[in-house]
């Protein structure tokens, strides 16, 4: 059954103009783009997009980061979005990420990692409404 998840290419990745080739990674990795646009994340949305981390000490340097310059939303589908993303992209630190994971290739540190995946098929349908209306995705 197909699911879907949500990345977002963070703005070291703009930045760094590797956006294409993450999105090159994440369709050979079999992921429907469903959606996609660039936007300046204002910081009510940052924060409340990352409210779950609200209590953690990188919070204010979290939403700070987000919102330094323009970020891609994508909704993506496939079997096994979620997990299969997660894979793709590797640990929320690029040093403890496996070799070929889109984090190990391009990321800096445990802060400017690139690019954000959802965690839970729950949580993916929360984010992607989050940046999406239904009736825009394809
Ligand atoms: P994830 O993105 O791999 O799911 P989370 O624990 O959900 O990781 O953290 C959300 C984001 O917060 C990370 O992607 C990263 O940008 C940032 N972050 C996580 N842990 C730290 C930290 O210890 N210091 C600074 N930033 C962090
Ligand atoms: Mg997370």
């Amino acid at each position: 059954m197909k699911e879907r998840s949500l990345a977002i290419l963070k703005p070291d990745c703009l930045e760094k103009k590797v956006q294409g080739k993450v999105i090159q990674h994440i369709l050979d990795a079999g992921f429907e783009i469903k959606g996609m646009k660039l936007m300046q994340l204002t910081e009510d949305s940052a924060k409340k997009f990352y409210e779950v981390h609200k209590e953690r000490p990188f919070y204010g340097e979290l939403v700070a980061y987000m919102t330094s310059g323009p970020v891609i939303p994508i909704c993506m589908e496939k079997e096994n979005a979620v997990a299969d993303f997660r894979k793709l992209i590797g640990a929320t630190n690029p040093a403890n990420a496996d070799e070929g994971t889109i984090r190990k290739m391009y990321a800096d540190s445990i802060e400017r990692n690139i690019v954000h995946g959802s965690d839970s098929p729950e949580n993916a349908k929360n984010e992607i409404a989050h940046f999406f209306n239904e009736k825009d995705l394809v």
